[in-house]
């Protein structure tokens, strides 16, 4: 399907854009881009998975990447579809992008929340959950980062459906968290590390969230962290601060790193993108290139650290 509307890195791209973007991305690099349906959003979208690496005859390792979890952090699914776009472009020519997609498999879910993503396109542009009905409640929508099998609901999570961090009736009660935790369960061998880009607050966190009890990898995690902040900050000077979710920004239980922890993904982060507030989740275009490079020196600190791991 050709888009009559110019398709543009440096803009937020609404879902169907980013729907013929997919197409148009598998089809133009079949040698590096596979595409896969891993479920079917409440609203009966389909929730297409990204897979980029070289093809080889056995299985690689892998990293999964999601963005787009919650819906009105528009700067995430971009990060994304920049992210894709680095690889297709650069591979070949830059030599660690070409280390990394030789060795290792790249998964990318450019929108998680698909449905919450459309409606803040539609109609309410600060939304953040699904876009479930609630049986007994007028109230619409679970938080997807509340609804993994981490702690559920047990700290920094609602019961009430009318709350915008809203657990949901039980974990993975959320049709594309049950999509989401289907497909790490199923691929858990070879996943080494697990990424979720939200905004904003320029932090860059690693399990607990759900516990103030440090996790076992705590200092490598730590580490790797700061030396990922550290490649970040080198290209604008942009700060970011790193720590564990419940000491570094709240005790918030059922969030997706977590949970990808505690399966056995050792390199788990959550990235809060820029920036601190001022635009706070309406960021403007004008910062989804710089946002985007910075954040590309970050997440490939992190791949290169997995791959050396
Ligand atoms: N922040 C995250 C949230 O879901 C978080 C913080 C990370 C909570 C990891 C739990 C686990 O609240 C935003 N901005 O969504
Ligand atoms: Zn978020």
């Amino acid at each position: 399907r050709i888009s009559t509307k110019a398709y543009s890195y440096e803009k937020y791209n609404s879902w169907d854009t980013i729907q013929s973007w997919m197409d148009q991305t598998v089809s133009a690099n079949s040698n590096l881009v596979s595409r896969m349906i891993i479920g079917t959003t409440y609203e009966g979208q389909p929730m297409h998975v990204l897979k980029l690496g070289k093809q080889s005859g056995s299985s690689k390792p892998a990293i999964f990447m999601d963005c787009g979890i919650h819906a009105r952090e528009w700067i995430s699914p971009a990060f994304c579809q920049w992210f894709v776009k680095e690889a297709v472009s650069t591979y070949g020519t830059n030599s660690q992008m070409t280390r990394l997609l030789d060795q290792m498999d790249v998964y990318v879910l450019p929108v998680f929340n698909i449905d919450g993503y459309r409606f803040t396109w539609s109609n309410n542009r600060m939304w953040r959950k699904t876009r479930s009905k609630n049986p007994g409640s007028t109230c619409i929508g679970t938080d997807p980062n509340r609804n993994f099998n981490a702690g559920w609901c047990t700290v920094g999570a609602s019961k009430n459906p009318c709350s915008d961090t809203y657990c949901g009736c039980k974990p993975e009660s959320a049709v594309e968290v049950k999509a989401v935790a289907d497909f790490l369960r199923k691929n858990k061998s070879i996943i080494k590390s697990y990424l979720t880009i939200h905004s904003y607050s320029q932090l860059l966190l690693f399990p607990y969230s759900y516990t103030t009890a440090p996790a076992p990898d705590h200092v490598e995690l730590m580490r790797v962290a700061e030396g990922a902040a550290a490649a970040l900050k080198s290209l604008y000077g942009t700060q970011y601060t790193c720590g564990p979710g419940a000491e570094t920004i709240y005790l918030a239980a059922g969030g997706s790193d977590d949970w990808a922890y505690d399966l056995g993904v050792k390199y788990a982060y959550t990235f809060e993108l820029r920036d601190t507030g001022r635009y706070g989740f309406l960021l403007p275009e004008s910062q989804i290139k710089p946002t985007c490079q910075e954040t590309m020196l970050a997440v490939m600190y992190i791949a290169d650290h997995v791959l050396n791991s």
